[in-house]
């Protein structure tokens, strides 16, 4: 709790949170008024800045397919979807034309006649079915799309928008599949200017009409004094992080409206710790789901970890609706699920997926079967 306030009044709000304040308010009185359910999903890694007047940060590995996949299916299923999203992750619809690997330009060709831009043929009909669902998403105002960038800018969006989501009661559902830093370093122990890899000559310091001062200069920790006397020697830097205030527990407890649902994401890489860690979230924040992930099998495995019996549940694409992955290890699938059948789920696998060998997204699995215990807690907190 206090490390809560501290944190807060530590930092000044994102100067972009007033403007998404006004926004998601008034989405959320329309929502309100046509009785629906909304979802604040999360996505995208968070920067661990290392200045304050930011040059270098920490990232991580995440892209934003999970949400904004997940974004389109609660679409899909009539949720209206606030997509808190780390800026320049991928976004729901337009995710499927972006970046180096989906390309727009190639989707695209010159008419030979009239010159104008037009869709390939062959991508027609995929396109023209996104385009459709884009326009409704948006023509409906059922999806309000909002950026941030730092750990700590995630934070302060995340307390606000739960505490505008109040009035939804148990109509407002949190998933919670932004890739968090853990660790960050606090506003007092960060660097103002541009850390520096070695000393400032005394005379460039001087000429300053505010003479620099050696501790305004922040080279992280120094080397043995020995190792710093070197003439033109770099120094070593040794970041200092301190780890992030639990914000899931306050989440549960304070900022959420009462009766609303909150799942979690755990992420690991170790199969051996998955459900361990899945399972100690739970228990640690007393929230309601949390769907665990390895990084290697997560675009085709997850695991429902529940309070309720069966306590933990697996859900696995069908193998020939594995979409292919350059990072992914398809041979690690099953692994951290400890006692499992292979042989027989293999089996039930195929013939699921014997009618279509089209790809399918495993967030075409896990939201339907969330969206059922959405539509569970929501009947028993009436
Ligand atoms: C996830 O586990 C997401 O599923 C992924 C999605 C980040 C793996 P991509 O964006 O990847 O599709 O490339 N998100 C939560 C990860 C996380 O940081 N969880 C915390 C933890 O594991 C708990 S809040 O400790």
């Amino acid at each position: 709790m206090e490390m809560e306030s501290n944190y807060f009044s530590n930092y000044p709000p994102p100067k972009a949170l007033p403007r998404h304040e006004a926004l998601a308010r008034a989405f959320i009185e329309l929502q309100l008024e046509h009785k629906r359910r909304v979802v604040l999903v999360t996505s995208g890694g968070t920067t661990v800045p290392l200045e304050n007047q930011t040059v270098r940060f920490i990232d991580n590995f995440s892209a934003g397919t999970r949400g904004a996949a997940s974004a389109e299916q609660f679409l899909e299923n009539g949720y209206a979807v606030i997509f808190l999203h780390r800026q320049f992750s991928l976004l729901p619809y337009s995710r499927h034309y972006s970046h180096s690997t989906n390309c727009f330009l190639d989707f695209m060709d010159e008419d030979a006649t009239t010159s104008s831009i037009v869709v390939r043929s062959e991508y027609q009909h995929a396109m023209r079915d996104v385009l459709r669902k884009y326009r409704y998403a948006k023509q409906n105002n059922l999806l309000l799309v909002l950026p941030f960038t730092t750990v700590t800018e995630y934070i302060f969006e995340l307390r606000a928008m739960a505490n505008l989501m109040k009035p939804l009661g148990a109509n407002a559902l949190f998933y919670l599949a932004a890739a968090v830093s853990d660790f960050f370093i606090p506003r007092d122990r960060m660097a103002e200017h541009k850390i520096q890899s070695s000393e400032i000559p005394s005379d460039i310091a001087k000429k300053h009409d505010q003479p620099i001062q050696d501790d305004d200069v922040y080279t992280g920790y120094n080397e043995s004094e020995e190792q710093q006397q070197q003439p033109n020697k770099s120094k070593k830097l040794i970041v200092d992080l301190d780890p992030v205030p639990k914000f899931l527990h306050r989440l549960v407890d304070g900022w959420a409206p009462e009766g609303s649902m909150i799942v979690s994401f755990k992420l690991e890489t170790d199969p051996n710790l998955l459900v361990y860690k899945a399972r100690a979230s739970l228990q640690r924040y007393a929230h309601h789901l949390v769907i665990g992930n390895l990084l290697s099998t997560r675009k085709w495995e997850v695991v429902f970890v529940t309070p309720e019996p069966p306590h933990e549940r697996w859900i696995r694409v069908p193998k020939s609706k594995r979409s292919k992955s350059i990072s992914g290890e398809q041979n690690q699938i099953g692994l951290a699920e400890g006692s499992r059948n292979k042989q027989k789920e293999e089996k039930e696998e195929e013939q699921a997926g014997q009618d279509l060998d089209t790809d399918l997204e495993i967030e075409c699995m896990i939201i339907p079967k969330l969206v059922q215990l959405h539509t569970k807690r929501i009947e028993l907190v009436k």
